[in-house]
C-alpha cells in the first residue's frame, strides 16, 4: 500500500489538531457493555506485539526498537535495538514465539537491502539472547509492500507474509515472469532449522526452490496473519491499489491473484486460466472484500469469552487509515463469514451501511497488531497513538 506513509503523517497530524483543541477522546466501541482504556502509552510507531506471559509483552516499534512492557509498564531500555532500513513501510515489522524461541522479521541493509528473519533464545528476566540469523527474504525494490507478519501455524510452523514488492514475476501471476522468488507470499517453515515445512503443498524442481515454503503467492500487500484457534485454518488480510482491500481464507497452495486479480476474480477482466498456476495450487475469491482500499491491517480471532459469548473465536480485523475495528461472526463449519448478519448485502463491502454493519470500534489510530491476552481480554495496539488499548 503507498499509502502508508501518507496515511501516517495524516493520522499523526490529525491526532496532533486533536490535541492542540484539547478534544483527544478514548477509542469508541459500538456495544454499551464493553469498555476501552488506554493500557501502556508512550511508544513510538508501534507495529506488533506478543505476550510472554500474564506479565510480560514485547512490542516492536518500526525504527528497530523491541520494547518491554512489565506489570503494564514500559521499561525504558529496549531488550534489543536492530540496525533497520525504516524507509516506508521497512522496518521492524514481526514478532512471534514458538517453544522457547523468539523470531524477528525485519528489514535490514546487509550488502543490499533485504527482509530477514532473525531468531532468538528467550532467557529468564525476560531477555533475548543467541541472536541468529534464521531466513533471508527479498526486500527491493520497492520500499513499501515488505509484509512482515509472522504467525505460528496450529502444528507448530512458523508462517510469514512478504509483500510483492513491486515485482513482476510468477510469484505476482505473471506467466512470462522470473519465478518464484519469495515475493507476493506466505512461506510455512520448520522453526528448528528453517526448512520447509513437511507437507506444504507445492513442490520444487530441487531442494533450494522457492515454492517448497510456499502456503500460498498472489499476495499484494499483507499486514494480517491470523490463525483460527478452533480450526487451524489460515487468514489473511490483502491491501488493493485503490480499490478491494482483502480478507481471505489461506487454503493450502492459495493463489491470491494480484496482480492480474484484486477482489473478486469476476470484477478483473481476466480468468482463472490467465493466472500462474503452479501444480497444487488453488486461485479463491477473498471471503470479504472492501471497496475502498484504506489499509485494513491484522486479523485476529479472539479466544476468549471475557467479553461475552456472542464474541467469542469472531474474528476482528483493524485498519490503518480510521482506526476502525471490525467484528465478523464466523459460520458453525469456520470456512467462511456469516454473510446473513444483518446489513452485509455481499461480499463486497461498498456502502455505508454495510460498512456499519461490520463496525465494532472507531477511534484507535491506526491499527496495527490485534491480540487475545493471556487474561482473555482484548488488546489493539496503535500505531500512530503510540498505545497499547485494553477491551474489556
Ligand atoms: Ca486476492
Ligand atoms: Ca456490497
Ligand atoms: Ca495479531
Amino acid at each position: 500500500m503507498k499509502k502508508f506513509l501518507a496515511y501516517s503523517i495524516a493520522i499523526i497530524s490529525f491526532v496532533f489538531l486533536l490535541q492542540n483543541n484539547l478534544v483527544y477522546a478514548l477509542p469508541s466501541l459500538k456495544d454499551s457493555n464493553l469498555q476501552v482504556e488506554s493500557f501502556v502509552s508512550g511508544l513510538t510507531s508501534p507495529t506488533s506485539m506478543l505476550f510472554l506471559d500474564e506479565n510480560n509483552i514485547l512490542v516492536l516499534e518500526k525504527d528497530g526498537n523491541v520494547r518491554l512492557v512489565s506489570n503494564g509498564v514500559l521499561q525504558d531500555q529496549p531488550l534489543v535495538t536492530l540496525d533497520v532500513d525504516n524507509k516506508n513501510e521497512r522496518g521492524l515489522l514481526g514478532v512471534e514465539r514458538i517453544d522457547e524461541n523468539i523470531f524477528l522479521y525485519a528489514t535490514v541493509k546487509d550488502g543490499g537491502v533485504m527482509n530477514r528473519i532473525f531468531k532468538y533464545s528467550l532467557a529468564p528476566g525476560p531477555e533475548l539472547t543467541n541472536e541468529e540469523v534464521f531466513m533471508d527474504l527479498p526486500g527491493t525494490p520497492a520500499t513499501n509492500h515488505q509484509g512482515g507478519k509472522l504467525a505460528v501455524s496450529k502444528d507448530g510452523y512458523l508462517y510469514s507474509v512478504t509483500g510483492e514488492l513491486q515485482r513482476n514475476g510468477k510469484d505476482q501471476n505473471i506467466l512470462n515472469g522470473p519465478d518464484p522468488d519469495f515475493s507476493g507470499a506466505i512461506l510455512k517453515t520448520n522453526p528448528n532449522d528453517a526448512s520447509p515445512a513437511p507437507n506444504n503443498p507445492l513442490q520444487g524442481d530441487n531442494p533450494d526452490d522457492p515454492i517448497n515454503w510456499y502456503q500460498a503467492y498472489g499476495i499484494r500487500n499483507s499486514f494480517g496473519l491470523g490463525v483460527d484457534p478452533v480450526s487451524g485454518t489460515l487468514w489473511d488480510t490483502e491491501n488493493g491499489e485503490k480499490s478491494h482491500d482483502e480478507i481471505n481464507l489461506v487454503s493450502p497452495g492459495f493463489n491470491s491473484g494480484w496482480k492480474l486479480v484484486m477482489g473478486p476474480i469476476s470484477d478483473s477482466g481476466v480468468s482463472d486460466n490467465d493466472l500462474v498456476n503452479l501444480p497444487n495450487s488453488n486461485y479463491k475469491d477473498p471471503i470479504l472484500s472492501f471497496i475502498d482500499s484504506f489499509g485494513i491491517t491484522d486479523i485476529e480471532f479472539l479466544s476468549s469469552d471475557k467479553l461475552g459469548a456472542q464474541y467469542s473465536n469472531n474474528a476482528f480485523v483493524g485498519d490503518l487509515a480510521y482506526g476502525n475495528l471490525y467484528r465478523f461472526e464466523l459460520n458453525a463449519e469456520r470456512t467462511d463469514f456469516n454473510l446473513n448478519a444483518p446489513g452485509l448485502d455481499d461480499r463486497v463491502v461498498d456502502n455505508n451501511k454495510e460498512l456499519d454493519s461490520i463496525l465494532f470500534g472507531e477511534g484507535f489510530g491506526g491499527i496495527t497488531d490485534l491480540k487475545t491476552g493471556p487474561d482473555g481480554l482484548f488488546y489493539v495496539l496503535s500505531f500512530a497513538d503510540g498505545i497499547i488499548y485494553r477491551i474489556s
